[in-house]
């Protein structure tokens, strides 16, 4: 069949909206009419060339929601008409890491959706007779999509699609690391590096967790606002400081924080993040994804003297099993989505989705097909 999408043709290049080919879904598989999808950070990462997973060309997108259109042979768990969210991280609840109970990585179907394919080898996408390849097992920038059965979630069909195709990524992510990753306790005191949607999400988790004190870090002064909504009690623009940032954080909370999120993805602010946190127990979270080749440094004393690094992939949430209760969460009003649509616009308008993000003008916009 036909879709209008928008197709990331090589780095750096604007997405250009074509009509591309979509094939039926095959063994497993389950073909999706989106109907909202936002821009992710991490989907102008690949569009700039620096993931190192980036193919071209390309359907990109991962944060949406849509309804099943059709099914493949030996798909059972969702069916026409099904309200759906795609994942980013399988959940095939079979494979070694679904079945340790120590991590929400499923490895089912990671190793072809890294290479822009689906599990058989092949894309369901082309345009003028060449493939397209897909992006994170979702490539929600395509009307119809083709996602495997276990990259999909069912959810409530009384819930709004465009607020809750946001726990497709930054929602999810920030609350799944305050909750599974660095399991916060009541009274903690954390600090959160970047006021992007993820930090955003981070200070709500906090704020859930009952944290104490909720220190947002950013250098646009303009995130300030948003970051005490959620529930931020103190916020430090770096660039304001005379002093590095760990320092002056360790100074405010007598010896450190008992935890750190990095929600930006550069390499320098993740060791401030680790130094930030308190002597014999602080632990840092690192969600950002850096650039291809980064690497993370600090010396490894502040290790020794107790300061643990963590990283966080989805917030460390079983998307199929997990994802159901945040949506009937939000439902009840336990969850805030709306805050973090700061913009609205026509799929169309793609291009202007990610100028809004890249300027720090956009927390997240939603766009309608
Ligand atoms: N492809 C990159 C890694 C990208 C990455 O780390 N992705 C995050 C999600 S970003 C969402 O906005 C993640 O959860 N990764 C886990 C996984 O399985 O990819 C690279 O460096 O190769
Ligand atoms: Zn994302």
């Amino acid at each position: 069949m036909k879709s209008k999408a928008a197709v990331a043709f090589g780095p750096n290049e604007p997405l250009k909206i074509v009509e591309i080919d979509v094939e039926e879904p095959k063994t497993n598989e389950v073909l999706v009419k989106m109907l909202y999808t936002s821009v992710c950070h991490t989907d102008a990462f690949t569009l700039s060339g620096e993931d190192p997973e980036g193919i071209f060309p390309a359907v990109l997108g991962h944060e949406g929601g849509g309804v099943v259109v059709s099914v493949g042979e030996g798909v059972t768990s969702v069916q026409p008409g099904d309200h759906v969210i795609p994942l980013y991280t399988a959940e095939c609840g079979k494979c070694k890491f679904c079945l340790s109970g120590k991590t929400n990585l499923c490895s089912a179907v990671r190793e072809t959706q890294g290479k822009g394919l689906m599990p058989d080898g092949t894309t369901r996408f082309s345009y003028q007779g060449e493939p397209i390849y897909h992006y994170m097992g979702t490539s929600t920038f395509s009307e119809y999509t083709v996602v495997n059965e276990i990259s999909l979630v069912k959810i409530d069909k009384k819930a709004p699609l465009d607020k809750v195709c946001l726990f497709g990524c930054g929602v999810t992510t920030g609350l799944g690391a305050v909750k599974n990753t660095a399991k916060v306790e009541e009274n903690a005191v954390a600090a959160v590096f970047g006021l992007g949607a993820i930090g955003l999400a981070v200070i709500q988790g906090l704020e859930k967790a009952k944290a104490k004190r909720i220190i947002a870090i950013d250098v646009d002064p303009s995130k300030r606002e948003l970051a005490e909504k959620m529930g931020a009690t103190d916020f430090i623009n770096p660039k304001e400081q005379s002093q590095p940032i760990q320092e002056v954080i360790v100074e405010m909370t007598d010896g450190g924080v008992d935890y750190s999120f990095e929600c930006i993805g550069n390499v320098d602010v993740m060791r401030s993040a680790l130094e930030a946190c308190h002597k014999g127990w602080g632990e840092s979270i690192i969600i950002g994804v850096a650039g291809a080749g980064k690497e993370i440094n600090t010396r490894p004393f502040q290790l020794v003297t107790g300061r643990v690094w963590r990283g966080s992939a989805f917030g460390g949430v079983k998307g199929r099993t997990e994802l159901p209760g945040m949506v009937d969460a939000y439902m009840a009003g336990d969850i805030d989505l709306e805050s973090f649509i700061t913009h609205q616009l026509d799929f169309t308008d793609i291009n202007k989705a990610f100028d809004l993000l890249h300027k720090g003008e956009s927390i997240r916009t939603i766009l309608t097909y």
